[in-house]
């Protein structure tokens, strides 16, 4: 059970005198540099958001998590937090040495004894935590493309918080907070976690929920990292500013939340309840469907509707926080006013706008009703997400070498550039190996280098409002994946698979390389000695055998139009 919100959370970190101690005499440690979602774990353990964890979880605190939701000891704690490190740096590590931990400008944040070091079996902890190991899950996917192969577990010793430069104001740790709600005389807290702009509908839920368990509320934002494509923070936080002048003076306040999100539905709902109950709050509401990740490969949602609320409810009384059931608030034209769904007797008029459809407003310019949400959050989404024909966007052609991708890409770019607007780059294969990856080979990892400097290029243009137009083999799908996800953060991400067959593409043999490749003259030949992965589901696949270059490109500008990207 958590101490409740009178007393102090036990923290991590040591006093300012050992502390500016620790950082001199940590010079001589080995050092790992933190990833982001380890810095956002790292705050919180050291704040005490992750109480009762003393650090990064041992081996037999792993297995017990996955296996039962608890820690060696049988404390509930249902997310593995565990710190993942490359098989080269564990390597060189010995039982019980004491490592630094840094942030990504070196600065040193932690010390960490490093008492347990073992490669995880990925798969198991996909099924056992979040229930598939399948990628289209944010943190699957995670876990077997972005994390290290080795964990590492022991106690770790705070020096000092990562540095944010950010709405530094609206950051409380979780003592911070507890001291805040002993000052305001809030015995009773009910927080509302939120990785999406607030509307209309919430603020009268969360209002709704408050009064209900009569309580204080605390809007609890994550600022950390939430689903890929979300709305980013910054906007977020602007939006979360204007809809808290519309509480009640003094009834509600808002603090930010550096927590990496991992999407994990019904467990993460219970882990949301321990980090609110730690924060010092008594009462927590949970939604339909609370943190859940979408649907799966097979189109299936990962998670049912109702089982984070049972969840949470199972555990409420062990924790210490009290569920408040999220009530689904709908318009009710006749009375202008917002009701509970269920409490809505037959024949009356409902109006509701779905995310998808708020989505295609905002992307297509279109109103969006005062009754659906503040012109305050509208006109902050308004200016971050501009209509589509607005934003800026990647084109990202593959195929087979000679399949004739960057002819196509250039009269792209010449038709884009006709209808002008916005700035058009092309990121052609062979441009950018003379250029940007002059040094790099056809080595899987090499190739992977190359097309994530491409994708990251991609990404800068299509943040800034340009077009950026790549034309590289990328052979691989999960590297097409990733550079898909860093892209579609800013814009639209359109895959246009250049499908001329290999046997087409060794028949053209334009630059006489299939030639060589078959000689054994060029190793790691794509299609030839090198794999080539087929896109399962591009935005468009074009056909280039009996049909001419001008149509191949006007197949994407129609794509570009139906897509909305282009003015009609
Ligand atoms: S990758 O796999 O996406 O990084 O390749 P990319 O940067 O597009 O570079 C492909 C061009 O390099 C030439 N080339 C080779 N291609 C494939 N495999 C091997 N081993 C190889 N060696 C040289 C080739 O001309 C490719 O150009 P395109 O324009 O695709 O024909």
């Amino acid at each position: 059970m958590i101490p409740s919100n009178l007393t102090p959370i036990p923290e991590l970190y040591v006093s300012y005198e050992s502390a500016q101690k620790l950082k001199v005499e940590a010079a001589d440690l080995v050092s790992w540099d933190l990833t982001p979602r380890q810095i956002c774990d790292l705050e919180l353990l050291m704040n005490g958001g992750f109480n009762p964890l003393k650090g990064f979880l041992t081996r037999a605190d792993y297995d017990s998590v996955l296996k039962d939701m608890r820690l060696a000891d049988g404390t509930l704690w249902p997310m593995p937090i565990t710190l993942d490190v490359s098989e080269a740096f564990a390597a060189g590590l010995e039982e019980g040495q004491d490592i630094a931990l840094r942030d990504q400008e070196g600065v040193i944040l932690a010390t960490m004894t490093v008492t347990d070091n073992w490669t995880p079996d990925k798969s198991h902890e996909a099924t056992a935590v979040f229930g598939a190991d399948d990628d289209a899950h944010p943190a699957v996917n995670y876990l077997h493309n972005q994390a290290g192969k080795v964990y590492l577990g022991g106690p770790i010793t705070g020096i000092q918080q990562p540095v944010h430069y950010d709405f530094k104001g609206r950051r409380d740790t979780p003592n911070e907070l507890r001291a805040f709600f002993r000052k305001m005389g809030w015995r009773r807290v009910v927080a509302f976690q939120t990785r999406n702009p607030l509307h209309r509908a919430h603020q009268e839920l969360t209002f709704r929920a408050a009064k209900e368990a009569q309580a204080n509320l605390l809007i609890h934002p994550v600022v950390g990292m939430t689903k890929p494509g979300d709305v980013d923070h910054f906007t977020r936080v602007r939006c979360y500013e204007a809809v808290l002048d519309k509480y009640p003076l003094s009834t509600t306040t808002m603090s930010l939340l550096n927590l990496a999100m991992r999407m994990a539905g019904p467990r993460e709902a219970l882990w949301h309840a321990l980090i609110r109950a730690n924060h010092g709050c008594t009462h927590f509401i949970v939604g339909r469907d609370h943190a859940g990740p979408g649907k799966n490969s097979q189109g299936v949602d990962f998670y049912g509707p109702y089982e984070a609320q049972d969840m949470v409810r199972k555990y409420q009384d062990e924790i210490g926080i009290e569920m408040v059931d999220f009530k689904h608030m709908v318009y009710v034209q006749e009375r202008a006013q917002y009701e509970p769904a269920d409490e809505i007797e037959e024949g009356v008029t409902v109006l509701n706008i779905s995310g998808t459809e708020l989505r295609r407003r905002l992307a297509e310019g279109l109103e969006i009703p005062e009754w659906f949400s503040f012109p305050e959050v509208v006109a902050e989404l308004r200016r971050t997400r501009p209509p589509r024909s607005k934003q800026g966007f990647t084109v990202f052609f593959t195929g087979f070498s000679g399949s004739g991708k960057s002819t196509i890409a250039n009269a792209l770019m010449v038709k884009l550039m006709e209808m002008g607007g916005r700035p058009v780059t092309l990121l052609d294969g062979d441009i950018v190996r003379k250029n940007l990856s002059s040094e790099l080979g056809f080595s899987k990892e090499h190739r992977d280098l190359n097309i994530r400097r491409i994708g990251y290029v991609a990404s800068e243009i299509t943040k800034n409002g340009g077009i950026a137009l790549c034309a590289p083999i990328a052979p691989y799908a999960a590297t097409r994946r990733a550079v898909r996800e860093e892209i579609e953060q800013f814009g639209a991400f359109l895959e246009v698979h250049v499908a001329t067959s290999l046997e087409e593409c060794e028949r053209r043999d334009r630059k006489g390389l299939y030639k060589l490749a078959r000689e054994g003259k060029i190793k790691e030949f794509t299609g030839i000695s090198d794999p080539y992965d087929v896109p399962e589901n591009p935005e468009l696949r074009v056909e280039t055998e009996n049909v001419d270059v001008d149509n191949c490109a006007h197949q994407v500008i129609l794509k570009l139009e139906s897509m909305g990207l282009i003015a009609g």
